[in-house]
């Protein structure tokens, strides 16, 4: 396994409740260093990127919530992965809101890689300031990186798209509004809802996502939603969504793509203490992690 770079990212501002600026001290008070070390892995936590203070920002567009603020932090996250994927290492991005991913995305195609993405949520994020219900960023990002909506976003650092949507893949989506399932449709990325994971079981799932997200490119970038995981295992996340993936689902498609060979990038986001019981959701994600960083019993 390449070394593994820990970047902070502790932005809430891709959508409406506080918390989940605490999403990297979470998943670092559960452990995440010292565990890969244990692991044997060359791992260095390079900090948090600088975000500004929410209580001094105020919101100038309601269709692009906070939008300098995002594109402020995303322009210094895409500046920090792009240095770790160019040292040939691995950076392992703890979000924060899913708005966060602009930047990794932006880092991993600024340091010259043809990447495939593996998106694991419970939502779509494939909404733009013309169809989003909300006004959140953390609902957009995947369009963004495909070069959907607002030039800000699908342009930050660097000319879009960051990914081409045949390298595309959703995984666990059970919430997509209306407009949003047209754009999903027309964007040729492929989805697998829980309905397919239902009927053809994670691992199969799995092998055709590598396949889509890994032939033909430099490597494959996870973006790990929390809200993919059934509430059960992740309750610690601002937009819920029962029907989830399971504990062992979840392990088994890490370590799936653990068995690739093919991950260059990975953001872990969403998780939000506040609403979390005992930093369940927190410690969740970093047994994910371990998984994904090729954890095995034996
Ligand atoms: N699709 C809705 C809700 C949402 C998206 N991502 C999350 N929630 N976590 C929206 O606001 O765009
Ligand atoms: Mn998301
Ligand atoms: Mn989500």
């Amino acid at each position: 396994m390449k070394p593994i770079r820990i970047i902070g990212v502790p932005s809430d501002y891709g959508q409406g409740r506080r918390g989940v600026d605490m999403g990297p001290s979470a998943i670092r008070y559960a452990g995440l260093r010292e565990k890969l070390r244990d692991m044997g892995l060359d791992v260095t936590d390079l900090g948090d990127v600088p975000v500004p203070t929410p209580e001094t920002r105020h919101i100038d567009n309601e269709k692009l919530k906070y939008l300098d603020e995002v594109i402020a932090v995303c322009t210094a996250l895409c500046e920090r992965v792009r240095d770790v994927v160019a040292a040939g290492q691995i950076p392992l991005v703890l979000g924060g809101d899913h708005s966060v991913a602009i930047g990794s995305l932006a880092g991993v195609a600024a340091a010259g890689k043809r990447f495939g993405v593996i998106w694991f949520d419970a939502h779509g994020d494939m909404n733009t300031d013309e169809t989003t219900p909300s006004g959140n960023i953390h609902g957009m990002p995947l369009a963004a990186s495909l070069g959907l909506g607002h030039p800000s976003l699908t342009e930050l650092g660097g000319p879009a798209p960051k990914v081409k949507a045949q390298h595309v893949v959703l995984v666990g989506a059970r919430s997509v509004d209306a407009d949003e399932a047209r754009l999903i449709r027309q964007s040729g990325i492929t989805v697998f809802t829980m309905a397919e994971i239902d009927r053809l079981g994670m691992g199969t799932v799995m092998e055709q996502a590598i396949r889509i997200a890994g032939d033909g490119t430099d490597g494959i970038h996870l973006s790990l939603d929390l809200d993919a995981l059934d509430p059960m295992f992740a309750p610690g996340v601002g937009t819920p969504v029962n029907g989830g993936v399971t504990y062992r689902e979840g392990h088994l498609a890490m370590e799936l793509l653990a068995d690739s060979g093919r991950l260059l990038s990975v953001d872990v986001v969403e998780v939000n203490p506040i609403l979390d019981h005992r930093n369940q959701t927190g410690r969740m994600a970093v047994e994910l992690v371990e998984s994904l960083l090729g954890k095995r019993v034996m």
